[in-house]
């Protein structure tokens, strides 16, 4: 593992004040307090945000209840909605910079990641705009010429979109341009440790032409703000990316008015890897797998299902390249792993190293927190002699932490694979057609990579089966997600009986 060095110049970067948008204008909150953001590579005070309270979620619900019911925007074509949504996209690409920027001292990720989020980020509001154009419905003469059956896709309603901190930018983009293409209105929730990025979202759209009250930005915590916009009678649908936890919450809260969900939570996503697989591209693919995001990625490959006979040598490339990697300062362009998002979360990694040590498991790599003189870092860590019952190989660490388990058969490859709670994303490695496919199809996992990892594209439905969620986002489909189906039953020219 190479350190890298902490440069001086974020000491004296000024910390930037957020307000909040509600109803098209930058307020302050109810509560009139405020929250911190330290960057997590750097110790220092980055951003402050309002710290909204549930009144502050209560008015921007109501905004945004009055511009689906009043306003333009659900009765918009789907051109218009599509011209301003690819007009904020170039508005995107042309801020990238400041945003990436943003989500990496936030964040603590590397610069580096944090832009290439931004390009895929910009590529998805293109991608919904084109969908904005085509939104439609069926028609069915179900009769003969005396009826007419039309389906309608009608925008939801209001949307609360509740996300997390490990990719402000990205997952925001992965909802909202959707929602805005079927003609919904909208409140959003950035995670409190992450709010910038999204904040700067908010001045892109007014910029691109989205009317007030359309999209309302409300920062503070989750009980606070988040709590409300699960419950709150005038909302119609919660689209929530973070833990499965506050998913289960969100979903129970969002039951007593019986509103839709859409729900991204976590993943412990296997890769099963066979002795005839190019084992070079699966090394590389592993390490790259483990490590993004410092592993606080809901897709992370953080459990290798390795065939016996390769175990022991696989493991020990890994851990050779796993060395190379790069750790250290979130704003260093050659930076590969950033910063751990806080110190609780660090002590619960760390937490998990310990009880897989107690529970018999060894370590190949790393272990251990680093101290790089600020923020918080932790190892590039590889954990050999793991048991499918071990809880660091059932439960979502969400750090750069891997887990390497064996098997003999490829039943028994399968049994491990789908023996936990989650069933996000997995990964084959063979060069074998039918092994591949096999895996492909007996893995519960709403995505399977095959001799490839992590690849994605917005035309590509991403999500999770089992206690990973409910619901797609990304794809054809998506917007789809943000209607409501209507039967127009029609009767056509004189009655016959
Ligand atoms: O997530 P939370 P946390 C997993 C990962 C991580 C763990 C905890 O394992 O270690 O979750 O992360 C808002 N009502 N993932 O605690 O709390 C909150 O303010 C409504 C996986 O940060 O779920 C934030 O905006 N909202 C994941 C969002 O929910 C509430 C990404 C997510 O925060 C709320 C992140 C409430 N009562 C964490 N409480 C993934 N799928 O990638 C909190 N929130």
């Amino acid at each position: 593992m190479a350190v890298t060095v902490q440069p001086k110049a974020l000491q004296n970067h000024a910390a930037r004040d957020f307000r909040m948008l509600i109803d098209g204008a930058w307020v302050a909150s109810d509560s009139g307090a405020s929250l911190e953001r330290v960057a997590p590579g750097h110790s220092v005070t980055v951003s402050r945000y309002q710290a909204g309270t549930a009144k502050d979620a209560e008015r921007a619900i109501a905004a945004a209840r009055r511009a689906f019911d009043e306003g333009h925007w659900p009765r918009m074509t789907g051109a218009e909605r599509s011209n301003i949504l690819l007009k904020a996209a170039d508005l995107i690409a042309a801020r990238a910079d400041e945003l990436a920027f943003l989500d990496a001292i936030e964040s603590g990720k590397p610069i580096s990641q944090a832009k290439g989020e931004l390009g895929g980020a910009v590529d998805i509001w293109r991608y919904a705009a084109a969908l904005a154009r085509d939104l439609h419905g069926e028609s069915y003469n179900t009769l003969g010429d005396g009826t007419l059956g039309v389906v309608l896709r009608e925008a939801i309603g209001v949307v609360s979109i509740i996300t997390p901190w490990n990719f402000p930018f990205l997952i925001v983009s992965q909802k909202l341009p959707f929602a805005l293409a079927a003609g919904c209105t909208t409140v959003v929730k950035p995670s409190e440790l992450t709010s910038g990025s999204t904040l700067v979202l908010g001045e892109i759209l007014i910029e691109a032409g989205v009317p007030a009250g359309v999209v309302n930005i409300v920062t503070g915590t989750g009980p606070a703000v988040g709590a409300p916009m699960t419950t709150h009678p005038d909302v119609d649908m919660v689209s929530f990316t973070g833990s499965t936890g506050v998913g289960r919450l969100t979903m129970a809260n969002a039951a007593q008015t019986l509103k839709k969900v859409s729900l991204e939570l976590g993943g412990k996503n296997p890769q099963i890897v066979f002795p005839d697989a190019d084992l070079e591209a699966f090394v590389d693919a592993a390490v790259f797998g483990a490590y993004f995001n410092a592993g606080e990625c809901c897709n992370a490959g953080s459990r290798l299902i390795l065939h016996r006979g390769i175990a022991d040598d696989v493991t020990a490339r890994i851990a050779e390249l796993s060395k190379k990697v790069r750790v250290g300062d979130p704003l260093d362009p050659s930076t590969q792993v950033g910063a751990i998002i806080t110190p609780q979360h660090l002590e619960k990694i760390a937490g998990y190293v310990a009880g897989a040590q107690d529970a018999g498991a060894g370590i190949a790599l790393g272990g251990s927190q680093l101290d790089l003189g600020l923020g918080q870092f932790m190892a590039p860590t590889i954990l050999s002699g793991v048991k499918p019952d071990m809880a660091v190989a059932r439960e979502e660490v969400f750090g750069p932490v891997l887990s390497v388990l064996t098997f003999e058969t490829t039943e028994e490859a399968i049994r491990i694979a789908n023996a936990i709670d989650y069933g996000l994303s997995a990964g084959v490695w063979s060069r074998d057609f039918d092994t591949c496919l096999t895996i492909g199809r007996r893995v519960r996992a709403g995505t399977v990579w095959m001799n490839t990892f992590m690849d994605g594209a917005s035309e590509l439905p991403f999500g999770g089966y089992r206690q990973s969620g409910l619901g797609r986002e990304l794809g054809r489909h998506a917007v789809e997600d943000y209607t409501e189906t209507k039967t127009l039953n029609m009767h056509i020219g004189a009655r016959t009986n």
